[in-house]
């Protein structure tokens, strides 16, 4: 009898429990979200069609609000959400795209499919 009784009282503490762990979680898409952070990455890109290619593949990572790389200086400028993705998986997207991302080196698979004009063994062109 005493069992009959804990189990809807379990259910209901379970219930409640997920209650308390979905409600912070709210308050995050609104305006108080944590302030975009920066990071920069020094990238193997030689060309603006490099420059496109990151910048759109970049743009549908998670978290990304922006992406802009500069052709001359090689370096790519992401804005993103800390609290959805972080410098790590930022470099293993560009890396994904075809890019060496700091001393991450370019994805082969990826880096193949790039056309000649924009294999890293070209000069900034
Ligand atoms: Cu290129």
């Amino acid at each position: 009898m005493k069992l009959l009784l804990t189990l809807p009282l379990f259910a209901l503490l379970s219930f409640s429990n997920v209650q308390a762990q979905t409600a912070p979680a709210a308050p995050t898409k609104s305006t108080s979200a944590a302030a975009p952070a920066t990071a920069q990455f020094k990238t193997s890109a030689v060309c603006d069609m490099c420059k496109t290619r990151i910048e759109k593949s970049m743009a549908y990572e998670k978290g990304v609000q922006s992406a802009v790389l500069d052709v001359p200086t090689q370096m790519l400028t992401v804005t993103y959400r800390p609290e959805k993705t972080n410098p790590a998986a930022l470099r293993s997207a560009v890396q994904k795209t075809g890019y060496d991302a700091d001393d991450q080196v370019a994805d082969a698979r990826a880096y193949n499919r790039l056309p000649d004009c924009c294999k890293k063994t070209n000069a900034v062109h």
